[in-house]
């Protein structure tokens, strides 16, 4: 309270004499008290704020009145102070007591209508994501091929130029090497690179394991050739390798023709036309009938009636020396798959872009 506040003084302080002087104070302070509760109370410290001003024990109005008008007041004031001071107690007490019900009524209303829930609103609709394109056809070129006893490993992409190349009968000056086609990692030049094949982690697994060996090695490739509008510098490979006694040039060719034939339908037919890799001797090209037509040719085989699948072949002995395989016992074929090259051809998508650019109105077409 201020001195200016007139509870802080007695009556005669104030120059209160007559009995009409006190009903004049008290019908002042009630006025003061009926102006300030009739303001609108914008949160809760506020309200509380105004209850001690009027009602605080110890510098509360009503009580200033006890301790500086009534009981400092002459003996002919004191009983009419008394009234007075009682009269102004039951208002402000009244007044208080509904304001208070009114505020309490309010914050249960608020309270109810946030916590109301109505059932029979429809829910809101969660969108999943779904699987990339890509991913599809990971999963699926890998079911295929688990389904008749591939395992599938994977690898690092951070690989060195004896597992990328090395061993896999690409010697130093061999043009597959070219520093055209590689990336080298920056201050371990020559000693890391990006991995051009998923052929390192078939190395890696013949070395730690006995044969028979049956994988299916999928993953991120890197190379610079061709960085033109259609060509980004990373693909998707699945490559594929079985080593065991006894495996024969039919083992891989029934293979080719099981996959073929899961991957584009039953009908499917295949040819093998004689290519090169120095990892596989003899090597192919795998083509199959064109699974739009069926042979007849159209767009999407350019009217041959065939489509390029991938490349394979019987792997060369050459290799199984750096994996202390014995090549008079052992034999196997493998194989490696542009897994991006498979699914547009597949799915119909005419431009490499599409693949990686996530549009998606792209990404839709394919749930
Ligand atoms: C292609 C052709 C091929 C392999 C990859 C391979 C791996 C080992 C031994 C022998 Cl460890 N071969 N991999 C064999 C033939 C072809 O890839 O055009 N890929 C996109």
């Amino acid at each position: 309270m201020t001195t200016s506040d007139p509870t802080a003084q007695t009556l005669e302080q104030l120059g209160v004499k007559t009995l009409e002087a006190v009903g004049e104070k008290f019908a002042e302070l009630r006025q003061r008290f009926d102006d300030q509760s009739s303001l609108h109370f914008s949160n809760r410290e506020n309200w509380q704020v105004f209850l001690v001003k009027w009602t605080g024990r110890k510098s509360g109005v009503l009580s200033q009145i006890t301790n500086n008008w009534l009981k400092m007041a002459s003996p002919e004031l004191k009983p009419v102070v008394g009234q007075e001071l009682n009269k102004l107690k039951a208002h402000v007490e009244s007044i208080i007591a509904e304001r208070q019900r009114a505020i309490e009524a309010a914050s249960e209303q608020s309270a109810a209508a946030r916590d109301k829930i109505d059932l029979s609103l429809p829910g809101i609709e969660r969108s999943f994501g779904t699987r990339h394109l890509i991913r599809q056809t990971f999963e699926e070129l890998q079911q295929i091929f688990i389904a008749i006893g591939f395992s599938v490993v994977q690898g690092p992409e951070i690989e060195t130029p004896y597992y990328n190349f090395e061993a896999l009968n690409i010697p130093e000056h061999h043009p597959a090497r070219d520093n055209m086609d590689t990336f080298y990692i920056e201050g371990v030049r020559n000693s890391h690179l990006l991995r051009t094949h998923t052929s390192p982690m078939q190395i890696r697994t013949m070395e730690k394991e006995k044969p028979p060996v049956r994988i299916v090695v999928p993953g991120k490739v890197y190379r610079r050739d061709n960085p033109d509008a259609t060509h980004g510098y990373m693909f998707h490979q699945i490559e594929g390798l079985a080593v065991d006694t006894d495996i024969t040039f039919c083992d891989f060719k029934g293979t080719v023709e099981y996959f073929a034939r899961e991957f584009l339908g039953p009908k499917t037919k295949t040819r093998l036309r004689p290519s090169y890799f120095p990892f596989t001797e003899p090597s192919a090209e795998v083509d199959a009938t064109c699974h739009v037509c069926g042979g007849k040719g159209c767009r999407v085989c350019k009217f041959s009636g065939w489509i390029e699948l991938f490349g394979a072949g019987m792997v060369n002995p050459a290799v199984y020396g750096f994996v202390k395989y014995d090549p008079e016992r052992l034999s196997g074929f493998a194989f490696g798959m542009g897994v991006d090259r498979l699914a547009m051809m597949k799915y119909g998508v005419t431009e490499v872009p599409l693949l990686f650019q996530n549009d998606l109105r792209f990404l839709r077409q394919f749930p």
